[in-house]
């Protein structure tokens, strides 16, 4: 008989992350248009209960949430939500479409990815090789209280890419980003040694930037049209600007990054977000 190959020890299908959380950027226009067909009264009652959406915590909402004002033409209202179940996520955009102003609000870009831990994050036992070959040697008692020091922070770093904290920064941009499959720079037939040493000389110059830069890389093969969304939260504005000029230099970008659209946007809370957007 021509049965169905079902292992007995695979876990029940699901749509949540077993590890890490879904990620969704959403990015909306107000439609001026449609705001004025609206009574002020249903403008209010449309901005109390978006912000009430916008503000929720708690088991029935998304596990993070940030909204902010987004600078120039392609959007005005930002959202970037997070949560292991996508459709807790969802939720939260079909209540906005489905609100008093929600006919206003039109969405004109989004991103979806997942949160994960790069296959470059160095082990500890990685990290050991590395400062060896950077010329610390074993005897060096430096070497000792390097490795203590990172086999202590690793665990922490890691929870942070899996189920980040939003870091209290106001600025933000989001952006996507391929590595280059061309045939005189193809990432994906570079093998992983060589990777691995690109993105270490990355990760060195994004050091650099530690409490005026927090980075957050979201995955999104096969779920969205590029490779990576990457967020980046400034202490100031400025911080943003020379963080990616600076890694344009490095091989990891110089050579092999491909880069869409920028969304710059300021942190705010939902009310001071719709307040400022004249909704
Ligand atoms: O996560 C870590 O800290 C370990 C080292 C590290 C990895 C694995 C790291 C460090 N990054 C990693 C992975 Mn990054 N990063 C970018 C961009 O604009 C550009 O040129 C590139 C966009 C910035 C600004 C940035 C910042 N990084 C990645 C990946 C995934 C590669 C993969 O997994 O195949 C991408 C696409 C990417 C892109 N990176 C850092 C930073 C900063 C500031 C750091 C320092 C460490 C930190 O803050 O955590």
């Amino acid at each position: 008989m021509n049965r169905p190959h079902t292992p007995a020890n695979l876990p029940a299908p699901t749509i949540c992350m077993g590890e890490g959380w879904h990620c969704l950027h959403q990015y909306y226009k107000v439609d001026q248009a449609a705001l004025m067909l609206l009574s002020d009264s249903q403008r209010a009652e449309g901005c109390e209960y978006v912000a009430q959406i916008l503000n929720a915590s708690g088991d029935d909402a998304p596990a993070r949430q940030q909204t902010s004002v987004v600078s120039g033409h392609r959007a005005d209202l930002g959202l970037m939500i997070m949560d292991p179940d996508p459709l807790r996520i969802d939720r939260v955009t079909q209540e906005l479409r489905n609100s008093a102003i929600g006919s206003a609000l039109k969405p004109t870009y989004s991103f979806v990815s997942i949160t994960e831990i790069s296959e470059y994050v160095p082990s500890v036992e990685q990290y050991a090789n590395r400062l060896k070959r950077e010329g610390t040697p074993e005897a060096d008692p430096a070497f000792e209280a390097k490795l203590n020091a990172y086999k202590q922070r690793l665990p922490t770093m890691n929870k942070q890419r899996l189920y980040p904290d939003f870091p209290p920064f106001p600025v933000i941009t989001f952006y996507p980003m391929n590595k280059a499959r061309h045939p005189l720079a193809n990432w994906y037939t570079e093998p992983f040694s060589a990777r691995s040493e690109l993105m270490a000389e990355h990760a060195t110059s994004g050091i650099k930037f530690a409490g005026r830069v927090s980075q957050l890389i979201t995955a999104s093969t096969g779920f969205d049209d590029w490779e990576w969304g990457v967020t980046l939260w400034g202490r100031a504005p400025e911080h943003i600007k020379e963080i990616v000029y600076g890694m344009r230099f490095d091989r990891a970008s110089a050579k092999y990054a491909e880069f869409g659209p920028f969304y710059l946007s300021y942190v705010s809370s939902p009310e001071d977000a719709l307040d400022h957007l004249k909704i």
